[in-house]
């Protein structure tokens, strides 16, 4: 990894610049934001939190730390060159790689001089006379930009449940999201991990190979399905690489954003035998691919209960205590929370040392300053990782005093929950802009074609307003109002709507229960933000604008024309909203 050139802590702050744009957050969307700026000659200065560049994978440094998305599709699809010269070794990236990426794309394109690392973004106020934003910062800077991006990630805010006597523990407590930049040994060590979600899921069968004993507090079984995971395929890799455009187009025309078998066939058709051939076919390939066994899954709930059963069953084929293994099984639907992607989890507990405490019925009492309590039990620890999860989507933005026109806050506006204007834009903050905001496919999607995607509309409609001479772009409150609506209506024919997951804010207690990303399908999305820049930002208010007739041109986004996979999209399904969305 590449050592950052500037920033010194102990920086003096920056006053009184005047930018095109202020970026918030140097992962992998204000990276590419800024390196696109750049290109149309914009100035632009980046605040980033963290010391480096990278984001979620920047953080995210915990023990098993893995992309669920296959290695040749979690990329940046822009430039042809760093296609060919990155080569990943692993069918899925694990996140010291994934950080190395993004390290080699920051150094490549030199993207580090306009990064303010080590530093957040506090306050974002819009000021009315002179169309600009103001950003502050909590080491003192004082900017102003024409655009404010916000790229602050849909998983960033670590949720740290308020346990009582947290303080008094003696041990360290980690938060998998917070992963110390060192990394931790736990060798030797009495272990608690709290959470069975995707970080607990990866992280506990390495840290059970660590640890003196382990004890995992579980309050919801999670389904998983193996990774499989192995080193890369030199010969794939090639046929990649061979035309990696034609692959990257074929993955942008799946509802997800990348490209996997999928059977389109209702499980309810099929004979139980035939399921279960199915089911076992595509349990061997593994992830979250295993989704598309059937095209019904996530809409009935009879078919979804098919597959329920046959992970139970895998369940309790793979842990040799039945107690334990009835436990592991979830009772709920099947990929209604985001389906976990594991290697070894199930086998971990068949490990003498490692012990499974249910807090679904007697929840975490409280940390003691030996252990952790619950059900009149204290369990004695040395170190208690916190694997519990994120204020997702809308938590990062709530981290930051967002103020609009006539004052309003962005904390206010949301306060019933999110409201975009296609997940890009809000009304009443103009030249906001966010990337993968909620109201868009973000985590539904694969991440970085999404964030693509996002960062190119934008750098159309920017230069459409440098060519009309628009001051600013600003979602109408009627467009915004229709697209929640719609949001909303197509969740509601998935079964994801129906559990209480991060999905719906429902594990952050005082979250509005509102289904936040947009589940009608990638390449639907695309066509649609298309269809709005083609019709001169259909929805929006441009002010200021002296070429009012100019129409937009379409150079940025050019590569997003998406084509629909009629093997999996078909116009029926489109329109009952039924776009199987892994
Ligand atoms: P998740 O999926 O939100 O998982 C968090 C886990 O922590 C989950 O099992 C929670 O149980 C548990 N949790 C949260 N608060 C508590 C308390 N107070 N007591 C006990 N257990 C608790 O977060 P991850 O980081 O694993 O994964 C997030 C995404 O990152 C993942 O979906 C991938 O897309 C990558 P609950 O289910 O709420 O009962």
């Amino acid at each position: 990894m590449s050592p950052k050139s500037q920033n010194p802590c102990d920086r003096q702050p920056e006053t009184d610049t005047a930018y095109d744009a202020v970026i918030v957050g140097a992962g992998f969307a204000g990276m590419y934001m800024l390196h696109c700026l750049r290109t149309l000659g914009l100035s632009a200065r980046v605040f980033e939190a963290g010391g480096d560049v990278g984001g979620t994978w920047y953080w995210n440094r915990y023990p098993g730390a893995r992309c669920d998305i296959e290695s040749m599709q979690y990329s940046y699809s822009f430039s042809d060159e760093i296609d060919q010269e990155w080569s990943w070794s692993e069918r899925y990236s694990p996140q010291p790689e994934i950080l190395a990426y993004a390290n080699h794309v920051a150094d490549r394109f030199n993207l580090r001089r306009d990064i303010t690392f080590d530093t957040c973004v506090t306050d974002a106020t819009f000021d009315e006379s002179a169309k600009r934003w103001t950003v502050e910062t909590d080491r003192g800077d004082t900017v102003t930009a024409q655009f404010c991006i916000m790229a602050v990630g849909c998983l960033s805010a670590a949720n740290m449940p308020p346990f009582e006597g947290i303080d008094d523990f003696d041990g360290p407590v980690y938060h998998t999201g917070q992963w110390p930049q060192d990394g931790v040994d736990f060798s030797g060590l009495r272990v608690g991990v709290i959470g069975t979600g995707s970080s607990a899921i990866q992280s506990i069968p390495i840290i059970a190979q660590q640890a003196a004993s382990l004890t995992v507090f579980q309050r919801t079984a999670s389904y998983t399905v193996p990774a499989w995971n192995a080193k890369m395929d030199p010969a794939y890799e090639q046929s990649i690489k061979a035309d990696y455009p034609e692959f990257r187009a074929k993955a942008r025309a799946r509802p997800t954003g990348f490209y996997f078998p999928f059977n389109m066939k209702p499980a309810l058709d099929a004979t139980p035998e035939e399921r279960n051939a199915k089911y076992e076919e595509f349990w061997a390939r593994g992830g979250l691919p295993f989704l598309g066994a059937f095209g019904d899954l996530l809409f009935e709930k009879d078919a979804n209960d098919t597959v329920a059963k046959f992970a139970r069953d895998k369940i309790r084929g793979i842990v040799k205590d039945p107690a334990v293994a009835d436990l592991l099984c979830p009772d709920n639907v099947f990929g209604c929370k985001r389906l976990c992607v594991d290697t070894g989890y199930y086998e971990t507990f068949n490990q003498p040392h490692v012990t499974l405490v249910d807090v679904s019925k007697n929840p975490i009492e409280r940390f003691t300053n030996k252990g952790v309590v619950t059900d009149g039990t204290e369990y004695e620890l040395d170190a208690v990782v916190c694997a519990t999860g994120f204020a997702a989507m809308t938590g990062s933005f709530d981290r930051i005093r967002i103020t609009g026109r006539n004052g309003l806050t962005l904390a206010e506006k949301w306060r019933a929950g999110p409201r975009t204007y296609l997940g890009l834009s809000t009304a009443g903050f103009p030249n906001l802009f966010m990337i993968t905001g909620p109201g868009s496919p973000s985590v539904l999607a694969n991440m970085i074609p999404s964030i693509e995607q996002h960062v190119d509309w934008m750098m159309d409609c920017i230069a459409h307003m440098r060519d009309v001479g628009a001051a600013t772009i600003e979602p109408e409150t009627a467009y915004e109002d229709n697209w929640v609506e719609h949001v909303n209506e197509v969740s509601k024919v998935s079964l994801r709507s129906t559990c209480s997951s991060w999905y719906v804010g429902a594990n952050i207690p005082g979250h509005p229960r509102v289904f936040m990303p947009y589940i009608g399908g990638f390449p639907i999305y695309v066509n649609r933000c298309n269809d709005v820049l083609a019709n001169g930002f259909e929805g929006f208010t441009l002010d200021g604008a002296v070429e009012t007739n100019a129409p937009p041109k379409v150079r940025w986004t050019e590569r997003w024309c998406a084509e629909l996979d009629l093997e999996v999209i078909t116009p029926a399904m489109i329109a009952a909203g039924r776009v199987p969305v892994v």
